[in-house]
C-alpha cells in the first residue's frame, strides 16, 4: 500500500464535499447557521433570476444522475414532470434508505436537513409542483425530528408556504414516516404508502413523472440527488460538470465497511477506483489480509471481484464491466469471505423483503435461498448451479419491480466470478475460504 501510495503521490483523488458540505459543521437544528453557510442562496437566485425552464436546463447541463442506484438523468426526469399535464403536481424525496450497508442519506438528513428542503423548493418551482413529501425510513427517528424542526423554521421564516417572498410560487412540505418495509423505497410502493395503501409496487409505465401521487405528475428523487441541487444552482453547471467523469459528473458518497483499517463515510469524485478507496480512505486492508471482493449495496449493487478494483467507479464504466455502482455501500471483504455465504445472506434479504406480489420474486428468491443453503451445507448438486442461473434470468426478466429484477445479481456475480469456489463446495465438500458451515464454522 505504501509503495503504491508513494508512486501515486500528487495524483490521488481528494475528498470533495458537495453533498456533505455542511454535515457535521453546522448546527442542523438552527436555520440561521444554514443561512450563514450559503443556505437558501440558490433558492434566492432561482426565484429572482431564473425561469423554471432555465432551472431545468441548468440541471440538465450539469449532467447530474440519480444517486438512488439507477443513475437516471435528473434534468431529464424534471423535464418530464414539467411537461406532464395535471391539476396538481408533487415533489417527493425518497429518504427510505434501507439498502444493506448504506447510511449516506441519513447523514445528510440528520446533519443538513435544510439542504433537502431548499432542493425540493427549487425542484417544485422548476416542475410546477405545489406540495411535497419527504418519505423517511421509519427507523430514522432523529432524521425525522430534524426535518420537522427544519420545516417549521423554514415556514416561520417564509421559505415555505404561500407566495414565497412575493414570488407567486407556493410550496407546502410534509414528512411521512415509513414503517419498516424495504420495498417502500421502490418509488411506486413509496407512493402507494403515502396514499395510505399497502406498500406494493405498481407496474411501470406509466412512470410517476406522469402518474404518481393520487395519479398526478410526481417528481421522485433520492436524498443524495437532491443535495446536489443547491450547489449546482449556486455555482453553475459548468463547475459541477468539471468534477467526476464526463458521463457521470459530480461526486459520490460511499459508506465504507468490512475488513479494512478505517470504516466510515467519504464523498469523492465519480471515477475513483476501489483500489484507491481502500488504500487512501480505508487505510488498507486489516494487517495481513488481502482484498477479495466488495459488495456495493443490496439490490442496486453488485459483488465486485478484485480483478475489477481498477475500474473507475462511475455509472457507465461499471455498467460496461457488467457490475453496478449501487446506492453507495462498499462492503470490503478479505480472503476469508465465503462467496456462497455472502450470496446466501443477500438472497435471504430479498426473500424476506419481497412484497410477494409477483411469482418470480416471491418464489424465486425462496428457491435460490434453499439451493444456496444446500450448497453451503454440503448437500448441493452441480445441477443447482444451472438452476441458479435460470432463477437469475427469471428474476431479471419477469419481476415487476427493481427489487426482483436485481435480486438475482448475487447469483450471477458469484457464478461469473467465483464459480470454482462454489463448485468446490459441491464437488469437494470444502469451503476454500474455510468459514462457511461445511467447514464447521458457526455463522
Ligand atoms: C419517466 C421514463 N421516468 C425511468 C425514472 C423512474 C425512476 C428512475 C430510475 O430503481 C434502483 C434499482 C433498485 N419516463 C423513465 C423514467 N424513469 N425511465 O428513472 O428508474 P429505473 O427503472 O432505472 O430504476 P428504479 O426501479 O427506480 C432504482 C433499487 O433502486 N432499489 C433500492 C434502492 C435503495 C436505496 C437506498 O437504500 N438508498 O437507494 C429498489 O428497488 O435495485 O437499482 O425514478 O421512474 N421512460
Ligand atoms: Fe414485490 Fe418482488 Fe414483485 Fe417487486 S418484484 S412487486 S418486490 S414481488
Amino acid at each position: 500500500r505504501i509503495a503504491w501510495l508513494s508512486a501515486r503521490k500528487g495524483t490521488l483523488p481528494a475528498e470533495n464535499r458537495i453533498v456533505l458540505e455542511r454535515a457535521g459543521i453546522i448546527d442542523p437544528t438552527n436555520i440561521e447557521d444554514y443561512l450563514l453557510h450559503n443556505g437558501y442562496e440558490a433558492l434566492g437566485k432561482v426565484l429572482s433570476e431564473m425561469t423554471p425552464a432555465q432551472v431545468i436546463d441548468e440541471v440538465k447541463a450539469s449532467g447530474l444522475r440519480g444517486r438512488g442506484g439507477a443513475g437516471f438523468p435528473t434534468g431529464m426526469k424534471w423535464g418530464f414532470v414539467a411537461k406532464a399535464e395535471g391539476a396538481k403536481k408533487y415533489v417527493v424525496c425518497n429518504a427510505d434508505e434501507s439498502e444493506p450497508g448504506t447510511f449516506k442519506d441519513r447523514v445528510v438528513l440528520e446533519g443538513d436537513p435544510h439542504s433537502i428542503i431548499e432542493a425540493m423548493l427549487i425542484a417544485a418551482y422548476a416542475v410546477g409542483a405545489s406540495e411535497g413529501y419527504i418519505y423517511v425510513r421509519g427507523e430514522y427517528v432523529l432524521a425525522q425530528e430534524r426535518l420537522r424542526t427544519a420545516i417549521h423554521q423554514a415556514e416561520e421564516m417564509g421559505f415555505l408556504g404561500d407566495n414565497i417572498f412575493g414570488s407567486g410560487f407556493s410550496f407546502h412540505l410534509h414528512v411521512h414516516s415509513g414503517a419498516g418495509a424495504y420495498i417502500c423505497g421502490e418509488e411506486t410502493a413509496l407512493i402507494e404508502s403515502i396514499e395510505g395503501k399497502r406498500g406494493e409496487p405498481r407496474s411501470r409505465p406509466p412512470y410517476p413523472t406522469t402518474n404518481g401521487l393520487w395519479g398526478m405528475p410526481t417528481l421522485v428523487n433520492n436524498v443524495e440527488t437532491l443535495a446536489n441541487i443547491p450547489p449546482i444552482l449556486r455555482k453553475g453547471a459548468a463547475w459541477y460538470k468539471a468534477i467526476g467523469t464526463p458521463s457521470s459528473p459530480g461526486t459520490k458518497v460511499y459508506t465504507i465497511m468490512g475488513h479494512v483499517n478505517v470504516t466510515g463515510l467519504i464523498e469523492v469524485p465519480m471515477g475513483i477506483t476501489l483500489r484507491e478507496v481502500i488504500a487512501i480512505y480505508a487505510k488498507g486492508m486489516k494487517p495481513g489480509r488481502t482484498f477479495k471482493l466488495a459488495q456495493t449495496g443490496g439490490s442496486s449493487g453488485s459483488i465486485i471481484p478484485a480483478s475489477l478494483q481498477d475500474t473507475p467507479m462511475d455509472f457507465d464504466s461499471f455498467a460496461k464491466a457488467g457490475v453496478a455502482l449501487g446506492s453507495g455501500a462498499l462492503l470490503i471483504c478479505d480472503e476469508d469471505t465465503c462467496v456462497v455465504d455472502l450470496a446466501k445472506v443477500l438472497v435471504n434479504f430479498f426473500r424476506v423483503e419481497s412484497c410477494g406480489k409477483c411469482t418470480p420474486c416471491r418464489i424465486g428468491n425462496q428457491r435460490a435461498y434453499t439451493l444456496l443453503t444446500n450448497i453451503a451445507n454440503g448437500v448441493g448438486k452441480l445441477e443447482d448451479l444451472e438452476e441458479l442461473r435460470t432463477l437469475n434470468d427469471s428474476l431479471t426478466q419477469l419481476s415487476n419491480c427493481g427489487l426482483g429484477q436485481t435480486a438475482g445479481t448475487p447469483l450471477r456475480d458469484v457464478l461469473n466470478h467465483f464459480r470454482a469456489e462454489v463448485e468446490a463446495h459441491i464437488r469437494l465438500k470444502v469451503c476454500p475460504s474455510g468459514v462457511c458451515p461445511m467447514s464447521g464454522h458457526k455463522n
